[in-house]
Protein backbone atom coordinates (compact mmCIF):
# COMPACT_ATOMS: atom_id res chain seq x y z
CA UNK A 1 0.00 0.00 0.00
CA UNK A 2 0.87 3.59 -0.70
CA UNK A 3 -0.24 7.25 0.40
CA UNK A 4 -0.85 9.83 -1.89
CA UNK A 5 -2.04 13.36 -1.43
CA UNK A 6 -4.40 14.95 -4.40
CA UNK A 7 -4.42 18.81 -4.35
CA UNK A 8 -8.23 19.96 -5.46
CA UNK A 9 -8.62 23.37 -6.15
CA UNK A 10 -11.99 23.86 -6.78
CA UNK A 11 -14.59 26.63 -7.08
CA UNK A 12 -15.18 27.92 -3.35
CA UNK A 13 -12.80 25.44 -1.73
CA UNK A 14 -9.62 23.89 -2.16
CA UNK A 15 -8.68 20.50 -0.50
CA UNK A 16 -6.04 18.41 0.41
CA UNK A 17 -6.76 14.64 0.41
CA UNK A 18 -4.97 11.72 1.40
CA UNK A 19 -5.74 8.83 -0.71
CA UNK A 20 -4.53 5.11 0.85
CA UNK A 21 -4.44 2.67 -2.00
CA UNK A 22 -3.43 -0.90 -3.23
CA UNK A 23 -4.39 -3.01 -6.06
CA UNK A 24 -7.88 -3.57 -5.01
CA UNK A 25 -8.48 -0.26 -2.41
CA UNK A 26 -8.86 3.22 -2.20
CA UNK A 27 -9.00 4.71 1.07
CA UNK A 28 -9.74 8.84 0.73
CA UNK A 29 -9.54 11.07 3.66
CA UNK A 30 -10.13 14.82 3.32
CA UNK A 31 -7.25 16.28 5.52
CA UNK A 32 -7.66 19.91 4.62
CA UNK A 33 -9.85 21.80 3.50
CA UNK A 34 -9.86 25.84 2.79
CA UNK A 35 -11.53 29.04 0.88
CA UNK A 36 -10.99 29.51 -2.60
CA UNK A 37 -12.43 32.53 -2.81
CA UNK A 38 -11.55 35.45 -5.87
CA UNK A 39 -10.17 38.22 -4.38
CA UNK A 40 -11.99 41.45 -6.65
CA UNK A 41 -9.39 44.60 -7.34
CA UNK A 42 -10.03 46.16 -10.64
CA UNK A 43 -10.15 42.54 -11.30
CA UNK A 44 -11.29 39.28 -10.26
CA UNK A 45 -8.04 37.22 -9.29
CA UNK A 46 -7.18 34.21 -7.75
CA UNK A 47 -5.66 34.89 -4.41
CA UNK A 48 -2.76 32.83 -5.40
CA UNK A 49 -0.37 32.97 -2.81
CA UNK A 50 -2.83 32.58 0.14
CA UNK A 51 -3.69 29.30 -1.81
CA UNK A 52 -0.15 28.16 -1.57
CA UNK A 53 0.28 28.89 1.85
CA UNK A 54 -2.70 26.57 2.50
CA UNK A 55 -1.76 24.14 -0.02
CA UNK A 56 1.90 23.39 1.95
CA UNK A 57 -0.27 23.42 5.26
CA UNK A 58 -2.62 20.67 3.80
CA UNK A 59 0.71 18.70 3.00
CA UNK A 60 1.87 19.06 6.38
CA UNK A 61 -1.01 17.71 7.67
CA UNK A 62 -1.51 14.96 5.54
CA UNK A 63 2.26 13.44 6.93
CA UNK A 64 4.50 11.49 4.69
CA UNK A 65 3.64 10.56 1.27
CA UNK A 66 4.69 8.86 -1.36
CA UNK A 67 3.43 11.83 -3.91
CA UNK A 68 1.56 14.60 -4.70
CA UNK A 69 -0.70 15.65 -7.62
CA UNK A 70 -2.32 18.83 -8.19
CA UNK A 71 -5.49 19.94 -10.22
CA UNK A 72 -7.96 23.04 -10.49
CA UNK A 73 -10.42 24.46 -12.90
CA UNK A 74 -8.67 24.80 -16.99
CA UNK A 75 -7.89 27.93 -18.30
CA UNK A 76 -6.10 30.13 -15.86
CA UNK A 77 -2.83 30.80 -15.96
CA UNK A 78 0.03 33.20 -13.90
CA UNK A 79 2.62 35.22 -16.13
CA UNK A 80 6.62 35.13 -14.66
CA UNK A 81 8.84 37.72 -15.64
CA UNK A 82 13.03 36.25 -16.27
CA UNK A 83 14.04 36.06 -13.51
CA UNK A 84 10.85 33.25 -12.69
CA UNK A 85 8.84 35.82 -10.31
CA UNK A 86 5.22 35.67 -10.78
CA UNK A 87 3.75 38.84 -12.17
CA UNK A 88 0.86 39.75 -10.12
CA UNK A 89 -1.98 37.31 -9.10
CA UNK A 90 -3.85 35.67 -12.12
CA UNK A 91 -6.80 36.87 -13.35
CA UNK A 92 -9.97 34.61 -12.28
CA UNK A 93 -11.42 33.44 -15.57
CA UNK A 94 -15.09 35.07 -14.60
CA UNK A 95 -13.07 38.36 -14.81
CA UNK A 96 -15.25 40.44 -17.40
CA UNK A 97 -11.80 41.56 -19.35
CA UNK A 98 -12.70 39.00 -22.16
CA UNK A 99 -16.15 40.07 -23.18
CA UNK A 100 -15.29 41.37 -26.46
CA UNK A 101 -12.00 40.34 -27.66
CA UNK A 102 -11.48 39.55 -30.99
CA UNK A 103 -8.67 37.25 -32.75
CA UNK A 104 -6.80 37.26 -36.15
CA UNK A 105 -8.28 34.47 -37.00
CA UNK A 106 -11.86 32.94 -37.90
CA UNK A 107 -13.51 30.54 -35.78
CA UNK A 108 -13.49 28.02 -38.30
CA UNK A 109 -9.86 28.17 -38.70
CA UNK A 110 -9.50 28.12 -34.95
CA UNK A 111 -10.98 24.95 -34.86
CA UNK A 112 -9.50 23.09 -37.52
CA UNK A 113 -6.66 23.48 -35.17
CA UNK A 114 -7.19 23.53 -31.62
CA UNK A 115 -10.64 21.47 -31.90
CA UNK A 116 -12.29 23.61 -29.07
CA UNK A 117 -15.70 24.74 -28.28
CA UNK A 118 -15.65 28.81 -28.48
CA UNK A 119 -15.72 29.84 -24.54
CA UNK A 120 -14.80 33.48 -24.30
CA UNK A 121 -12.77 32.75 -21.39
CA UNK A 122 -10.81 30.07 -22.76
CA UNK A 123 -6.61 31.27 -22.52
CA UNK A 124 -6.57 32.31 -25.84
CA UNK A 125 -8.51 35.32 -25.44
CA UNK A 126 -7.54 35.93 -21.79
CA UNK A 127 -4.16 36.44 -23.28
CA UNK A 128 -5.69 38.15 -26.22
CA UNK A 129 -7.19 40.60 -23.17
CA UNK A 130 -3.97 40.58 -21.00
CA UNK A 131 -1.14 41.82 -24.28
CA UNK A 132 -1.67 45.48 -24.12
CA UNK A 133 -0.98 45.64 -20.40
CA UNK A 134 2.64 46.74 -19.32
CA UNK A 135 3.17 43.32 -17.37
CA UNK A 136 2.75 41.26 -20.03
CA UNK A 137 5.81 43.80 -21.88
CA UNK A 138 7.46 41.62 -19.43
CA UNK A 139 6.34 38.69 -18.96
CA UNK A 140 8.72 35.64 -20.52
CA UNK A 141 6.83 32.66 -19.44
CA UNK A 142 3.77 31.31 -18.77
CA UNK A 143 2.31 28.90 -16.28
CA UNK A 144 -1.15 27.06 -16.09
CA UNK A 145 -2.47 27.27 -12.58
CA UNK A 146 -1.77 23.89 -11.42
CA UNK A 147 1.86 23.63 -12.81
CA UNK A 148 2.53 27.00 -11.26
CA UNK A 149 2.15 25.63 -7.63
CA UNK A 150 4.37 22.71 -9.05
CA UNK A 151 6.82 25.03 -10.29
CA UNK A 152 6.93 26.46 -6.65
CA UNK A 153 6.79 23.07 -4.84
CA UNK A 154 9.72 21.91 -7.06
CA UNK A 155 11.08 24.51 -8.92
CA UNK A 156 10.41 22.54 -12.21
CA UNK A 157 8.32 23.99 -14.74
CA UNK A 158 6.30 22.38 -17.95
CA UNK A 159 2.63 22.15 -18.99
CA UNK A 160 0.59 18.86 -18.25
CA UNK A 161 -0.82 17.84 -20.78
CA UNK A 162 -4.48 18.13 -20.57
CA UNK A 163 -4.79 21.44 -18.91
CA UNK A 164 -2.78 22.70 -21.89
CA UNK A 165 -5.17 21.02 -24.20
CA UNK A 166 -7.95 23.66 -23.08
CA UNK A 167 -5.92 26.77 -23.91
CA UNK A 168 -6.85 27.25 -27.15
CA UNK A 169 -3.18 27.11 -27.86
CA UNK A 170 -2.62 23.54 -28.62
CA UNK A 171 -3.07 21.40 -32.04
CA UNK A 172 -5.45 18.85 -31.40
CA UNK A 173 -3.76 16.33 -33.48
CA UNK A 174 -0.29 16.85 -32.86
CA UNK A 175 -0.47 17.68 -29.24
CA UNK A 176 1.58 20.05 -28.61
CA UNK A 177 1.65 23.90 -28.56
CA UNK A 178 0.77 25.17 -32.45
CA UNK A 179 3.44 27.30 -34.25
CA UNK A 180 0.95 29.64 -35.76
CA UNK A 181 -1.57 30.45 -32.54
CA UNK A 182 1.84 30.72 -29.88
CA UNK A 183 4.02 31.99 -32.03
CA UNK A 184 3.25 35.78 -31.76
CA UNK A 185 2.57 36.07 -28.19
CA UNK A 186 6.72 36.93 -27.55
CA UNK A 187 6.22 34.21 -24.33
CA UNK A 188 7.89 31.11 -23.82
CA UNK A 189 5.19 28.20 -23.32
CA UNK A 190 6.99 25.33 -21.31
CA UNK A 191 7.53 21.87 -22.73
CA UNK A 192 4.04 19.72 -22.59
CA UNK A 193 4.36 16.61 -19.73
CA UNK A 194 2.11 13.71 -19.95
CA UNK A 195 -0.13 12.56 -16.83
CA UNK A 196 1.82 10.17 -14.63
CA UNK A 197 4.87 11.94 -15.75
CA UNK A 198 7.40 13.25 -12.14
CA UNK A 199 7.64 16.51 -12.20
CA UNK A 200 10.37 16.59 -9.45
CA UNK A 201 10.11 16.51 -5.50
CA UNK A 202 9.22 18.08 -2.70
CA UNK A 203 10.71 16.93 0.44
CA UNK A 204 10.67 12.92 0.23
CA UNK A 205 7.64 13.06 -1.57
CA UNK A 206 7.77 13.40 -5.41
CA UNK A 207 5.34 15.44 -7.25
CA UNK A 208 3.54 13.63 -10.54
CA UNK A 209 1.50 15.02 -13.13
CA UNK A 210 -1.88 13.79 -12.84
CA UNK A 211 -4.86 14.96 -15.22
CA UNK A 212 -4.65 18.97 -13.89
CA UNK A 213 -7.49 19.36 -15.75
CA UNK A 214 -10.16 19.08 -12.56
CA UNK A 215 -12.23 17.78 -15.37
CA UNK A 216 -9.87 15.32 -16.67
CA UNK A 217 -8.73 13.89 -13.50
CA UNK A 218 -13.00 13.44 -12.93
CA UNK A 219 -13.47 11.47 -16.26
CA UNK A 220 -10.65 8.95 -15.26
CA UNK A 221 -12.61 8.80 -11.72
CA UNK A 222 -16.06 8.00 -13.61
CA UNK A 223 -16.72 4.22 -12.45
CA UNK A 224 -17.83 2.86 -16.53
CA UNK A 225 -17.59 -0.19 -17.61
CA UNK A 226 -16.68 -0.61 -21.64
CA UNK A 227 -17.29 2.83 -23.66
CA UNK A 228 -20.81 2.88 -24.20
CA UNK A 229 -21.36 5.83 -21.67
CA UNK A 230 -22.09 9.40 -21.56
CA UNK A 231 -20.54 11.16 -18.30
CA UNK A 232 -21.79 14.48 -16.77
CA UNK A 233 -18.71 15.88 -14.13
CA UNK A 234 -21.32 18.29 -12.29
CA UNK A 235 -20.40 20.62 -10.38
CA UNK A 236 -19.97 24.74 -10.63
CA UNK A 237 -20.46 23.21 -14.40
CA UNK A 238 -21.83 20.33 -16.18
CA UNK A 239 -18.94 18.86 -18.40
CA UNK A 240 -21.11 16.81 -20.29
CA UNK A 241 -19.99 14.28 -23.15
CA UNK A 242 -18.12 11.29 -24.14
CA UNK A 243 -14.95 9.40 -23.97
CA UNK A 244 -13.47 8.94 -27.55
CA UNK A 245 -9.73 7.82 -29.49
CA UNK A 246 -9.74 10.82 -31.75
CA UNK A 247 -11.19 14.01 -31.92
CA UNK A 248 -14.36 14.97 -33.69
CA UNK A 249 -13.61 18.36 -36.21
CA UNK A 250 -16.48 18.66 -38.24
CA UNK A 251 -18.35 21.73 -39.37
CA UNK A 252 -21.64 20.47 -36.93
CA UNK A 253 -18.96 19.81 -34.09
CA UNK A 254 -18.42 23.16 -34.35
CA UNK A 255 -21.39 24.80 -34.71
CA UNK A 256 -23.01 22.80 -31.77
CA UNK A 257 -19.95 23.94 -29.67
CA UNK A 258 -18.27 20.57 -28.73
CA UNK A 259 -14.92 20.63 -27.49
CA UNK A 260 -12.13 17.70 -27.60
CA UNK A 261 -10.41 18.56 -24.60
CA UNK A 262 -7.13 16.02 -23.99
CA UNK A 263 -7.88 13.20 -21.40
CA UNK A 264 -5.42 10.62 -19.98
CA UNK A 265 -3.76 7.82 -21.50
CA UNK A 266 -4.61 9.88 -25.01
CA UNK A 267 -8.20 10.16 -24.84
CA UNK A 268 -10.44 13.05 -26.58
CA UNK A 269 -12.79 14.16 -24.20
CA UNK A 270 -15.44 15.51 -26.38
CA UNK A 271 -17.79 17.38 -24.36
CA UNK A 272 -19.72 20.80 -24.01
CA UNK A 273 -19.69 23.27 -20.90
CA UNK A 274 -23.36 23.42 -19.79
CA UNK A 275 -23.53 26.14 -17.35
CA UNK A 276 -24.13 23.62 -14.53
CA UNK A 277 -25.24 23.73 -10.67
CA UNK A 278 -23.36 27.89 -10.66
CA UNK A 279 -26.64 29.34 -11.02
CA UNK A 280 -28.45 27.57 -7.98
CA UNK A 281 -25.04 27.91 -6.55
CA UNK A 282 -25.46 31.99 -6.77
CA UNK A 283 -28.94 31.75 -5.67
CA UNK A 284 -27.92 29.60 -2.35
CA UNK A 285 -25.73 32.49 -1.74
CA UNK A 286 -28.26 35.43 -1.86
CA UNK A 287 -30.56 33.26 0.15
CA UNK A 288 -28.38 32.92 2.70
CA UNK A 289 -27.41 29.26 2.25
CA UNK A 290 -30.76 27.41 3.34
CA UNK A 291 -30.33 23.49 3.50
CA UNK A 292 -29.84 21.93 0.26
CA UNK A 293 -31.88 18.79 1.27
CA UNK A 294 -34.97 20.55 2.34
CA UNK A 295 -34.69 22.99 -0.36
CA UNK A 296 -34.75 20.63 -3.37
CA UNK A 297 -37.44 18.23 -1.52
CA UNK A 298 -40.03 21.25 -1.71
CA UNK A 299 -38.57 22.12 -5.35
CA UNK A 300 -39.55 18.59 -6.18
CA UNK A 301 -43.07 19.33 -5.05
CA UNK A 302 -43.00 22.36 -7.74
CA UNK A 303 -44.46 22.27 -11.41
CA UNK A 304 -41.39 22.10 -13.92
CA UNK A 305 -40.55 25.40 -15.81
CA UNK A 306 -37.71 25.26 -18.12
CA UNK A 307 -35.47 27.96 -19.22
CA UNK A 308 -32.16 28.03 -21.47
CA UNK A 309 -30.05 27.62 -18.47
CA UNK A 310 -27.09 27.91 -21.02
CA UNK A 311 -27.41 31.32 -22.28
CA UNK A 312 -24.51 33.18 -21.27
CA UNK A 313 -25.98 35.92 -19.56
CA UNK A 314 -26.19 33.67 -16.65
CA UNK A 315 -22.21 33.57 -16.41
CA UNK A 316 -21.68 36.50 -14.57
CA UNK A 317 -21.79 36.14 -10.53
CA UNK A 318 -24.68 38.37 -8.51
CA UNK A 319 -28.16 38.87 -8.44
CA UNK A 320 -28.66 35.97 -10.51
CA UNK A 321 -32.56 34.70 -8.67
CA UNK A 322 -33.95 37.67 -10.36
CA UNK A 323 -32.45 36.94 -13.44
CA UNK A 324 -33.68 33.16 -13.31
CA UNK A 325 -36.91 34.71 -12.28
CA UNK A 326 -36.87 36.89 -15.79
CA UNK A 327 -36.01 34.50 -17.66
CA UNK A 328 -38.65 32.09 -17.01
CA UNK A 329 -42.05 34.80 -16.58
CA UNK A 330 -42.12 34.24 -13.17
CA UNK A 331 -42.51 37.12 -10.75
CA UNK A 332 -39.43 38.60 -9.20
CA UNK A 333 -41.17 37.41 -5.44
CA UNK A 334 -40.95 34.06 -6.72
CA UNK A 335 -39.88 31.45 -4.06
CA UNK A 336 -36.35 29.81 -3.86
CA UNK A 337 -38.20 26.12 -3.85
CA UNK A 338 -40.42 27.40 -7.71
CA UNK A 339 -36.67 29.25 -8.45
CA UNK A 340 -34.58 26.06 -7.92
CA UNK A 341 -36.96 23.82 -9.57
CA UNK A 342 -36.54 25.71 -12.51
CA UNK A 343 -33.08 25.43 -12.38
CA UNK A 344 -32.52 21.91 -12.10
CA UNK A 345 -35.40 21.07 -14.38
CA UNK A 346 -33.58 23.22 -17.33
CA UNK A 347 -30.26 21.87 -16.36
CA UNK A 348 -31.62 18.32 -16.72
CA UNK A 349 -32.88 19.27 -20.16
CA UNK A 350 -29.73 20.69 -21.07
CA UNK A 351 -27.79 17.25 -20.55
CA UNK A 352 -30.28 16.20 -22.64
CA UNK A 353 -29.43 17.83 -25.37
CA UNK A 354 -25.65 17.83 -24.83
CA UNK A 355 -25.79 13.98 -24.63
CA UNK A 356 -28.12 13.38 -27.53
CA UNK A 357 -26.00 15.84 -29.87
CA UNK A 358 -22.65 13.90 -28.90
CA UNK A 359 -24.30 11.07 -29.88
CA UNK A 360 -25.02 12.15 -32.87
CA UNK A 361 -21.66 14.05 -33.91
CA UNK A 362 -19.70 10.68 -32.48
CA UNK A 363 -21.84 8.09 -33.73
CA UNK A 364 -21.27 6.98 -30.52
CA UNK A 365 -24.49 5.51 -29.43
CA UNK A 366 -25.19 5.42 -25.38
CA UNK A 367 -26.58 3.15 -23.24
CA UNK A 368 -25.95 4.76 -19.44
CA UNK A 369 -24.90 8.14 -18.35
CA UNK A 370 -22.81 8.73 -15.53
CA UNK A 371 -22.79 11.58 -13.28
CA UNK A 372 -19.77 12.49 -10.91
CA UNK A 373 -18.88 15.03 -8.58
CA UNK A 374 -21.15 17.10 -5.89
CA UNK A 375 -24.28 16.63 -8.32
CA UNK A 376 -24.08 12.74 -8.08
CA UNK A 377 -25.69 14.34 -4.60
CA UNK A 378 -28.61 15.97 -5.87
CA UNK A 379 -30.81 13.29 -6.34
CA UNK A 380 -34.01 15.57 -7.75
CA UNK A 381 -31.36 16.71 -10.97
CA UNK A 382 -30.30 12.40 -10.80
CA UNK A 383 -33.83 11.72 -11.47
CA UNK A 384 -34.56 14.45 -13.33
CA UNK A 385 -31.67 13.30 -16.10
CA UNK A 386 -32.34 10.33 -15.71
CA UNK A 387 -36.16 11.26 -17.11
CA UNK A 388 -35.03 13.97 -19.63
CA UNK A 389 -32.61 11.33 -21.09
CA UNK A 390 -34.53 8.51 -20.97
CA UNK A 391 -31.81 6.69 -20.06
CA UNK A 392 -30.11 5.22 -16.75
CA UNK A 393 -28.29 7.77 -14.83
CA UNK A 394 -25.33 6.01 -12.46
CA UNK A 395 -24.35 8.72 -9.88
CA UNK A 396 -21.09 8.78 -8.21
CA UNK A 397 -18.74 8.87 -6.69
CA UNK A 398 -19.13 12.59 -5.29
CA UNK A 399 -15.21 12.48 -5.23
CA UNK A 400 -14.55 11.57 -8.88
CA UNK A 401 -11.67 14.07 -9.14
CA UNK A 402 -9.78 13.66 -6.12
CA UNK A 403 -9.62 9.92 -7.13
CA UNK A 404 -8.98 10.05 -10.62
CA UNK A 405 -5.84 12.20 -9.46
CA UNK A 406 -5.11 9.90 -7.13
CA UNK A 407 -5.34 6.45 -9.41
CA UNK A 408 -2.91 8.43 -11.60
CA UNK A 409 -0.84 8.98 -8.96
CA UNK A 410 -1.15 5.44 -7.33
CA UNK A 411 -0.50 4.01 -11.58
CA UNK A 412 2.63 5.55 -11.82
CA UNK A 413 3.72 4.14 -8.23
CA UNK A 414 3.25 0.84 -9.64
CA UNK A 415 0.24 0.02 -6.92
CA UNK A 416 -1.69 -0.40 -10.13
CA UNK A 417 -1.49 -1.51 -13.49
CA UNK A 418 -3.28 -1.13 -17.07
CA UNK A 419 -5.44 0.67 -18.60
CA UNK A 420 -8.20 3.10 -17.73
CA UNK A 421 -10.20 0.79 -17.82
CA UNK A 422 -8.37 -1.68 -14.75
CA UNK A 423 -8.58 2.07 -13.12
CA UNK A 424 -12.02 2.13 -13.68
CA UNK A 425 -12.76 -1.60 -12.24
CA UNK A 426 -11.02 0.02 -9.01
CA UNK A 427 -13.88 2.00 -8.71
CA UNK A 428 -16.53 -0.16 -9.37
CA UNK A 429 -15.19 -2.23 -6.67
CA UNK A 430 -14.94 0.37 -4.16
CA UNK A 431 -16.98 3.45 -4.67
CA UNK A 432 -20.58 3.73 -3.98
CA UNK A 433 -23.35 4.40 -7.18
CA UNK A 434 -26.49 5.00 -7.06
CA UNK A 435 -28.81 4.12 -10.22
CA UNK A 436 -32.06 6.53 -11.53
CA UNK A 437 -34.38 5.06 -14.17
CA UNK A 438 -35.97 7.19 -16.13
CA UNK A 439 -39.73 7.40 -15.23
CA UNK A 440 -41.69 5.50 -18.16
CA UNK A 441 -42.99 8.16 -20.34
C1 LIG B 1 -14.55 22.84 -14.33
C2 LIG B 1 -13.72 23.52 -15.37
C3 LIG B 1 -14.24 23.28 -16.79
C4 LIG B 1 -13.71 24.50 -17.49
C5 LIG B 1 -13.98 25.57 -16.47
C6 LIG B 1 -13.14 26.80 -16.57
O1 LIG B 1 -14.08 23.11 -13.03
O2 LIG B 1 -12.38 23.13 -15.29
O3 LIG B 1 -13.82 22.05 -17.35
O4 LIG B 1 -14.28 24.74 -18.73
O5 LIG B 1 -13.79 24.93 -15.20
Amino acid sequence: MKTFAAVDLGASSGRVMVGRVHEKGIKLEETHRFANEPVRTQSLHWDILGLYRELREGLEKAGPVDSIGIDSWAVDYGLLDASGALLGNPVHYRDSRTDNVRLDISDEQLYEINGLQKLPFNTIYQLAAAQASPQFAIARQLLLIPDLLAYWLTGENGAEYTNASTTGLLDVRTREWSAPLTSGLGLSLPPIRQPGETIGEYGKAKVVAVGSHDTASAVVGVPAAGENFAYISCGTWSLVGLELGSPVLSAESRKANFTNEGGVDGTIRYLRNVMGLWPLQECMREWGSPDIGDLLRRASREKPVVIDIDDPSFMPPGNMAHRVARAAGLPADASPALLTRCIVDSLAVAHRKAIEQAQELSGRHVDAVHIVGGGARNELLCQLTADACGLPVLAGPVEATALGNLLVQARAAGVIEGDLAALRSVLRDTQQVVRYDPARR
